[in-house]
């Protein structure tokens, strides 16, 4: 393949740490072992189709600036078709094994729901072909829920049932989809679940209605052998003021309260935690302390802005803080590392994708190295067991396993006296940290 980025190499190479080439990777080298696995293996990484192949560069403020060579077409449906193939180029050169799409990504919507069902069909067979000669595979599909003005006022939560219909219809097509495609996951993100002002919106009620949508993909899911992984991806705002998604604890809260625990896990993004006032390592930790942290969407936000960039990662810092929780968990599992990120509209050229994803893949990678590092030479898991170790016998141990009460705790404490202040010694943490990275 080399159609559309003839003055890329066939395979990006690993050169190492010294090696200056912005086409080559400095730390990602696929085939080395970390622990029991090879980085490849570890990491699974996976090319966003809407920003890499999809965006424009377009803003409020200005026109499209990336003008790519698979948008020269006669119909929407032939741009589709070039477009798939620039993408199986694009993740074939760069040595991404996974790509995910949404439904509207991939195939243009039609004029009716029935001519966007066939455009998807014949999109479907398209990719799938293009998955067996490459071998690249799909970490997971989604629906596009948000884009067309229908869904102006949600999807599943919308107001009115029959776009709570359209939405269901749409789901299912783009469910079998990515059973036709082998998709190991299917992620839910909230576009539009959500709401602008309370003076119209009954919350209870939609988010009832958002439950019931889940209930019916789970059971369209299981009817046609779908055994990929459910994921719901939080987001807090953007595009709705208030959205019903809004992090990972909330999302748990959700799944609990209307009998989806044991079916659905998370897609933690980066930019989605940070715009939930947390960082990201904290949304992963809440996620993975449940069981519950499915796959990643590996980007990052700009912290002077407040909304969602959707920029490369670039910080190895934030990247070993993620691998950590990732690595204790034992692995992203079936998950992945979604580049949902896109270049800055300056950066206008198709090289600059290149660019854009080796430089996330290498940070990734050297937060990999880092926090197998870490882990080894047990130097904050060793902190950490000492912190809490009064928890483990004496009194702590008491406490826990219901053995104390405040009466009989008030008679310790007569006893023992004050406690004795113990400094948590961050900054100490902070620069061990600093010198694996
Ligand atoms: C938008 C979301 C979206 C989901 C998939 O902010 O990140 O791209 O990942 O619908
Ligand atoms: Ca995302
Ligand atoms: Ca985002």
């Amino acid at each position: 393949m080399n159609e559309f980025f003839p003055n890329i190499q066939q395979t990006i190479p690993f050169e190492g740490p010294d090696s200056k080439n912005p086409l080559a990777f400095k730390y990602y080298n696929s085939q080395q072992v970390i622990g029991q696995k090879t980085m490849k293996e570890h990491l699974r990484f996976s090319v966003a189709y809407w920003h890499t192949f999809k965006a424009s560069g377009m803003d409020p403020f200005g026109a499209p600036t990336f003008v790519r060579p698979w948008i020269n077409a006669a119909t929407p449906l032939e741009q589709a078709e070039y477009t798939v193939r620039a993408a199986f180029e694009f993740a074939q050169k760069l040595g991404a094994p996974f790509y995910c799409f949404h439904d509207r990504d991939l195939a243009p919507e039609g004029d009716t729901f029935a001519e966007s069902c066939k455009n998807l069909e014949a999109m479907v067979a398209t990719a799938k072909q293009l998955q067996e000669e490459t071998g690249i595979k799909l970490l997971w599909g989604t629906a596009n829920l948000f884009g067309h003005p229908r869904y102006a006022h949600g999807a599943a939560s919308n107001p009115d049932a029959h776009v709570f219909a359209y939405a269901a219809a749409q789901v299912k097509h783009a469910i079998a989809a990515t059973n036709e495609l082998g998709g190991v996951n299917y992620v839910f993100w909230g576009g539009r679940e959500g709401y602008e002002t309370l003076l119209n919106t009954d919350m209870k009620r939609e988010q009832e209605q958002m439950a019931r949508f889940f209930h019916m993909a789970l059971e369209y899911a299981r009817q046609i052998g779908f055994d990929g992984q459910f994921l719901i991806e939080p987001k807090p705002k953007e595009p709705a003021k208030h959205q019903y998604d809004f992090d990972a604890a909330t999302v748990l809260g959700f799944l609990r309260a209307y009998d989806l625990y044991d079916t659905f896990k998370l897609n933690i993004e980066a930019n989605h935690a940070t715009l939930a006032g947390h960082t990201f390592e904290h949304d992963l930790t809440v996620a993975s302390i449940d069981g519950k942290l499915g796959s990643i969407d590996a980007n990052v936000g700009d912290p002077l802005l407040g909304w969602d960039t959707d920029q490369f990662p670039t910080d190895p810092a934030m990247c070993t803080l993620a691998m950590l929780v990732v690595l204790k968990q034992g692995g992203i599992g079936k998950g992945g590392f979604n580049f949902d990120a896109k270049p800055r509209r300056g950066s206008f050229d198709e090289i600059d994708l290149f660019y854009a994803h080796i430089s996330g893949m290498d940070t990734f990678a050297r937060g990999l190295l880092a926090a197998h590092q870490i882990i080894e030479d047990e130097v904050l898991d060793e902190f950490i067991k000492e912190r809490y170790a009064s928890y483990t016998d004496g009194i702590g141990k008491q406490i826990m396993s219901g053995q104390e009460t405040f009466e009989s705790l008030e008679q310790y404490l007569l006893q023992q006296g004050d406690p004795a202040f113990k400094s948590g010694r961050q900054e100490m943490l902070e620069s061990i940290l600093h010198s694996y990275v």
